[in-house]
């Protein structure tokens, strides 16, 4: 029988309720940058380090800008010769303030018992408009607001005049995390560095000059109606305000001191004037009051840190902090070399916008090792021990109504930013992740006891922020998708996975175990088959039509939520037999494992099924792709396993087609080299890098209004899913090689246990590989047809030649 696809129409969620006043006070978004004026003359040539971004204009737009970032501070940088704008980000501002608690109405646990049981006979619609009343009278739907992200501010630097520029270039050059300017006017060479500096926590210009005397402007620190900036002594400017969603709204700070070598400085109301310098070093500090202490989640006394930072930062010259900086920086990037082929010479001595707009006629793999390396770079940037997780835009902001608020989306964009981080040796980077679970606790506790009836354990929807909010929004069919809570679990449990830090397990342990908590009571036996369900739940913003014909969102048991529990549950199972844990808690964990309704397969067409019945149609050639979070990045689901699940899960894939924003095609690599479709993964990659569709000339993927991250953080880790994986109990070499990349080798790519891979392979096979082992123990590893199974020492590497036979 033919089944026929019902395409129907999901709204993504865009949050949330903000007051006609919230909306007034809102600051007016940037003056856009003007026309650029200058001339330009003569064509630079490429620059000497091969991983870097580089183009012959400056940006004329925000989305052209290049980001630099240390994990909380980010700035977009423009790279302008008559204006420079730096566009600021600190990774704490965020419009509104914590959730205040909603009226206690009870009956939560009735109304949802009643819900269940309508959807359990079908009238989901019925069920629906039930949940919605339960929840709306439990305060769900209380007029609040959630918030966003905004830009911090920005930093413009006015040159005099119109130039007329020879050989300009700008570049962002990835090993060094330094976005530069170069070019000559009036006989003058100028040259510029911008870096955000972790060690030293403030972003860092420099602007040269080869001729003394020649460096002159004037400095503007720009927000808006909620900020005011004064000149703080004669060479500094600090700029104050609160922003504006909310009575006292949370307070921030921006300080930017000039240290001049010749000339003068001088600030006069609130600009700052630099004449006739030789040379420049500005230093920027931003800060917010927020405090990641649940609940206030306040008092962080940001203009006396701000002041430290610039004064501590003051005292080193140019030559030193930029050395601290590479240092940090070089010490987590060049953990990882990556050669997918030669790119022909002509192409590879192009700007990057230029080999963007060639790409389909050139497949350019050193551009394609470059965009590799640029999601590392990004996570690096965007997220480290002791930061904010990298929210929809890591920290590059570019005005005050960013798509989606900006927010952490928890339905597939946060966890996508983090897949690299294991497998790209940056596990480090996603301990903020941990972080940011720990603050929702509190507040995910309560959601689950308001919105779910259960008394145990914590749980979240779709969205968080920095104050850990956990509740539904919107109307449930796109809001209330519990299933994320337990997904958000995979990224701590992937950080312990590669490295086998037991510490961290000990101290993630709690969350782990509380998550778990609240499945064991929420799950529910389906009356027809004994088999535990999670639900009313959704396949994100998917929906479905029914037996009945009508097209509601909202069942019992959808695989997404299915499928996420079992991964929460393995983990726990896992983490608890590492820890030497065994009570009845675990016990009860490892029933309900087994007893949880697991992936099915369509009579009809043999995919996945989306929904627990297969008489619930659709989701058709929807973006996302939550009935195969088993596949990837879960293993549930496995070519060597689970065969036909596999099988089933290649022609639930075939059927979601090849459309959806920028993320989709990211996922789909992954989910491609998972069932061994090199081409296929390889083909999801081309349509990745097609300039202002699926990419903007800055490299960063497109998404929202301009820009979302997890696209690029999600293609860095489907390339290393085509060279190594290592979910289903052993590591795997070349799963997934493409034609496209004969001859190339990796080295530093992480596999589970502990391990890190070198290899080279040529005219499409394995050549050499080793293996260091970081942590000792069992290293299973597989090539082709050839497994090699030992034991390892911690420290040791090994030659994997003989072992597997190359
Ligand atoms: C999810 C997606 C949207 C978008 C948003 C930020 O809700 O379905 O496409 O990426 O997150």
């Amino acid at each position: 029988m033919k089944v026929r696809l019902i395409v129907l129409a999901a709204a993504s969620v865009s949050v949330l309720l903000s007051s006609a006043e919230a909306r007034r006070r809102k600051p007016p978004n940037p003056t856009p940058l003007p026309e650029i004026a200058d001339e330009f003359f003569g064509q630079a040539g490429p620059p000497a380090e091969p991983l870097t971004l580089w183009y012959r204009r400056p940006a004329a737009i925000w989305k052209e800008a290049l980001p630099v970032g240390n994990g909380r501070l980010g700035c977009m940088v423009r790279g302008g010769v008559s204006i420079e704008r730096l566009w600021l980000n600190e990774d704490t501002l965020w419009s509104a303030g914590p959730m205040p608690s909603p009226t206690e109405k009870g009956g939560v646990a009735e109304g949802i018992r009643e819900v269940r049981k309508l959807m359990f006979e079908d009238k989901l619609i019925e069920g629906e408009q039930l949940l919605w009343k339960t929840i709306a009278a439990s305060g769900a739907h209380q007029r609040e607001v959630f918030g966003c992200s905004e830009l911090l501010g920005m930093l413009d630097l006015h040159f005099s005049g119109k130039a007329s520029v020879s050989d300009f270039r700008r570049e962002l050059d990835l090993d060094a995390a330094i976005a530069r300017a170069l070019y000559s006017t009036g006989g003058v060479t100028f040259t510029r560095e911008v870096f955000s500096s972790e060690p030293d926590q403030v972003i860092v210009a420099r602007l040269e000059a080869d001729k003394p005397g020649n460096i002159s402007f004037v400095a503007k620190l720009l927000r808006g109606t909620t900020a005011t900036t004064r000149a703080d002594g004669s060479d500094s400017l600090v700029m104050t305000g609160q922003v504006y969603a909310i009575k006292d709204g949370m307070k921030f700070i921006a300080r930017v001191k000039a240290i001049a070598e010749g000339g003068t400085v001088f600030t006069r109301n609130d600009e700052m004037h630099i004449e006739g310098a030789d040379a420049v070093t500005l230093l920027i500090a931003c800060g917010t009051d927020y405090l990641p202490k649940p609940p206030a989640f306040r008092g962080n006394p940001c203009e006396e840190i701000t002041a430290k930072q610039i004064a501590a930062a003051g005292e080193k010259s140019y030559a030193r902090l930029r050395d601290a900086h590479l240092a940090a920086h070089r010490e987590l990037f060049r953990r990882v070399e990556i050669d997918l082929g030669r790119t022909d010479e002509a192409t590879s001595a192009l700007p990057t916008d230029d080999r963007l707009k060639n790409f389909a006629e050139t497949g350019d793999p050193e551009l394609l090792a470059l965009f590799f390396q640029y999601g590392r770079y990004l996570l690096i940037s965007s997220s480290r021990p002791g930061t904010q997780p990298a929210n929809l835009q890591g920290i590059w902001i570019g005005d005050f109504s960013p798509s989606w608020n900006g927010d952490y989306h928890l339905d597939l964009n946060v966890q996508m930013c983090y897949w690299p981080a294991g497998v790209c040796n940056l596990a480090e980077c996603s301990l903020p992740v941990a972080d940011l679970v720990s603050w929702m606790v509190p507040s995910g506790r309560e959601t689950a006891r308001r919105y779910h009836g259960v008394e145990k354990g914590w749980v979240c929807h779709i969205v968080t922020n920095p104050h850990g909010y956990t509740r539904p929004i919107a109307h449930p069919r796109y809001g209330y998708v519990p299933g994320c809570a337990a997904w958000l679990m995979q990224t701590l449990w992937e950080h312990y996975a590669f490295t086998q830090d037991k510490e961290y397990l000990r101290h993630v342990w709690p969350l782990f175990r509380e998550a778990g908590e609240f499945w064991l009571e929420w799950l529910v036996s389906d009356p027809q088959t004994g088999k535990l369900v999670s639900g009313p739940g959704t396949s994100p913003e998917t929906l479905f039509r029914a037996p009945d014909g009508s097209t509601p969102g909202l069942s019992m048991g959808p695989s997404f939520d299915q499928q996420c529990v079992w991964e929460l549950f393995t983990e726990i199972l896992e983490a608890a037999q590492t820890l030497g844990i065994e009570d009845a808690y675990v016990q009860r964990v490892r029933e309900a494992r087994a007893n949880l309704l697991g992936p099915q397969i369509s009579s009809l067409d043999g995919s996945i099924l989306e929904w627990a019945k297969e008489t619930y149609t659709g989701g058709g050639t929807h973006r996302h792709r939550s009935h195969l979070v088993a596949l990837y990045p879960g293993r549930q689901i496995t070519v060597e396993h689970t065969p036909e699940l596999a099988k089933a899960a290649e022609e639930a894939l075939a059927k979601r087609g090849s459309g959806g924003p920028p993320w989709t095609p990211a996922w789909d690599m992954a989910l491609n080299a998972r069932l061994r479709r090199a081409e296929a993964a390889f083909q999801c990659a081309c349509r990745l890098l097609t300039l202002n569709k699926g990419i903007n000339p800055n490299m960063l993927c497109r998404g929202g209004k301009e820009f979302q991250l997890d696209a690029n953080m999600g293609y860095t880790a489907g390339v290393a899913e085509m060279l190594l994986q290592s979910h289903a109990g052993h590591i795997e070499l070349l799963p997934a090689l493409p034609t496209a990349w004969p001859d190339g080798s990796v080295r530093g790519l992480c596999a589970r246990g502990a391990f890190e891979v070198t290899m080279t392979w040529k005219a499409g096979k394995l050549v050499s590989a080793s293996i260091l082992s970081k942590c000792g123990g069992n290293c299973k590893v597989r090539y082709g047809d050839v497994t090699a199974a030992f034991e390892t020492e911690p420290g040791a590497r090994y030659d994997l030649k003989e072992h597997l036979g190359l």
